[in-house]
């Protein structure tokens, strides 16, 4: 998968402490680790604090400018008051993509059934695959095995990119 430019955007609930304290974000190194072992490029991270506002500010500017070709975002897909990932992107989403989704919540619910509490979005916005991910760096793991498994990931972004 070399080549692929990765943004990770951790939001919400786990930022509302590590937008001020970034050494609190676990999830985001997390999967720049995996996704740098699968010889992705993490180019931009970001922490936002759990603002619908600021969250769809940062997938705008990465997606518009094409300055990434994979937007994984971690957190606020739950059922929290203030979990609301998928709401700030869903409306920027210009295809959806439901058996990412799919992949996402069956292979979870192999390993807990509480992957039903996590509400994932994924699509594309220009040349962007944009996939929002549970916030715990447990789900992280899990949700990228599956992504990374069989090649499913790279070869989503080599059909848009
Ligand atoms: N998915 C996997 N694969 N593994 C997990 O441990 N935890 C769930 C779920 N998805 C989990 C998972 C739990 S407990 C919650 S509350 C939801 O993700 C939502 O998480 P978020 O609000 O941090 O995004
Ligand atoms: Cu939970």
């Amino acid at each position: 998968m070399s080549g692929i430019r990765v943004g990770i955007l951790t939001g919400t609930l786990v930022s509302d402490t590590a937008s001020r304290d970034h050494t609190a974000d676990k999830s985001g190194p997390t999967i720049k680790a995996i996704l740098e072992d699968q010889r992705l490029e993490c180019k931009e991270y970001a922490i936002v604090p759990d603002e619908e506002d600021e969250v769809r500010r940062v997938v705008q500017d990465w997606c518009q400018g094409a300055v990434v070709d994979l937007l994984v975002t971690t957190g606020g897909t739950g059922f929290g008051t203030r979990d609301r990932t998928p709401e700030a992107i869903t409306p920027l989403l210009e295809r959806e993509a439901p058996g990412l989704v799919h992949l996402i919540l069956s292979s979870s619910l192999k390993r807990t059934p509480f992957a039903a509490l996590s509400r994932p979005i994924a699509g594309t916005i220009k040349d962007t695959l944009v996939l929002t991910l549970p916030g715990s760096v447990k789900a992280v793991r899990e949700n990228l095995e599956a992504l990374i498994a069989n090649g499913v990931l790279a070869h989503a972004v080599d059909l848009i990119r």
